[in-house]
């Protein structure tokens, strides 16, 4: 697989604005919001779409779900969307997996 618009970013060879890091995962916000909150949930592991991923994959998409949950409390969100585009046809412009935490549509 060819080397990731998201892979170029956490090898910090294209600018993001990161608001979360760990081992397994890097969130970054994204370069068009569409809405107040709009981050991207990127796994470090390069799957390129939800169909994709496999059984040994399982807790990292439990993490996923967790830093969501860290997130939402760190910055005060008392509601969020959480969107997984897959696919062209689903939408899916990037194909390295990730999830987008938005939040902040009714303020
Ligand atoms: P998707 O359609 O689900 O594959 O969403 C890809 C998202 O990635 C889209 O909302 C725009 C965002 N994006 C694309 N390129 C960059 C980039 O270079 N930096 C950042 N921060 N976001 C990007």
């Amino acid at each position: 697989m060819e080397k990731s618009i998201f892979t170029r970013i956490m090898e910090g060879e294209i600018p993001a604005r990161v608001e979360y890091e760990d081992e397994h995962v890097i969130v970054i916000h994204d370069i068009a919001p569409k809405a107040r909150v709009h981050l991207l949930i990127i796994p470090r592991k390069p799957i390129a779409t939800l169909m994709d991923v496999t059984a040994e994959d399982l807790p990292l998409i439990g993490h996923i779900h967790q830093v969501a949950q860290t997130l939402a409390k760190k910055l005060e969100l008392p509601g969020f969307r959480l969107i997984n585009n897959c696919g062209k046809e689903g939408g899916q412009e990037v194909f390295h997996i990730h999830y987008h935490l938005l939040a902040g549509f009714h303020e």
